[in-house]
């Protein structure tokens, strides 16, 4: 039990959340690793949304409403840190949920599966039964996908992603979207809008963003979607990073 008066009690809950679903066996064995990367990285910006992280965040889920096949992309970090907020944001925006794994195993796949049903969200994709297809025929897990989600969708929220992963489903021709503290991942830079913010704090900005962008006109979302600089932006979020008191 970590008591909430605790200076750094927000940043031990994270690490519970990580340590528990370790335990339960959802999480992969270097997810400790990446959460710890990601710790760093948010100290840096002082663990706060900075002003490029929400616009960044503005454009991505008006990329998301604009989409036909909206898909959100999970994986054991994404899911142990922030299950419910996903699949409230993917209700707000009528998006998909997939799981898609770097360190994929069937028994990971089957916990995360049970984990979304469990919280009502039963269409969850990239289950052990799904129909799986190979992004442009591509055969290594990195570009497995499934046929009704990631394979077929135009627009994809990556949070804590991989680059390799990144890099194929860049290279298909999607859109993509992720969130990831470290502004110079590949990930970062090969994505079309990143998100440099803690995953904990931007899936709930998103779905509140999603409720006031929800009723504007398509040509209002396509501006602040045509409008952004991901490069720029991200130069900006590096800005951000003090290493000074
Ligand atoms: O569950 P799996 O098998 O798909 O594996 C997931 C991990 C995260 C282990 C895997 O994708 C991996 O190794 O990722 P990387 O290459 O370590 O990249 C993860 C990125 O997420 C790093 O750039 C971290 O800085 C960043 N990150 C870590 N925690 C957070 C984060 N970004 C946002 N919010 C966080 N809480």
């Amino acid at each position: 039990m970590i008591p909430k008066s605790h200076p750094r009690y927000e940043s031990l809950l994270l690490r519970d959340k990580i340590v528990k679903a370790s335990q339960k066996g959802y999480l992969a064995d270097s997810g400790m690793i990446a959460h710890g990367r990601g710790e760093a990285f948010d100290y840096l910006i002082g663990e706060k949304t900075t002003y490029p992280a929400k616009r960044a965040m503005y454009v991505a889920v008006a990329a998301l409403l604009l989409s036909n096949n909206p898909v959100i992309s999970v994986n054991g970090n994404a899911s142990a840190l922030a299950c419910d907020e996903i699949i409230d944001l993917a209700n707000e925006i009528s998006a998909k949920i997939e799981i898609n794994l770097f360190y994929r195993t069937d028994e990971r796949v089957r916990l995360l599966t049970k984990l979304y049903k469990n919280r009502g969200f039963d269409g969850i994709l990239g289950t052990l039964d799904d129909d799986i297809e190979y992004i442009d025929n591509i055969k290594n897990n990195r570009a497995s996908a499934s046929k009704s989600g990631i394979y077929s969708s135009d627009t994809i929220l990556v949070p804590l992603e991989d680059g390799d992963r990144a890099e194929i489903l860049k290279k298909s021709g999607k859109n993509i979207i992720t969130i990831d503290l470290n502004p110079l991942s590949r990930t970062s830079k090969m994505s079309d809008v990143s998100i440099v913010d803690n995953i904990v704090r931007a899936i709930p900005f998103m779905t509140k963003i999603a409720k006031d962008l929800k009723d504007q006109d398509k040509k209002f979302l396509m501006d602040m979607v045509n409008e952004f600089d991901n490069e720029e932006n991200l130069k900006e979020s590096l800005q951000q990073i003090k290493l000074k008191e």
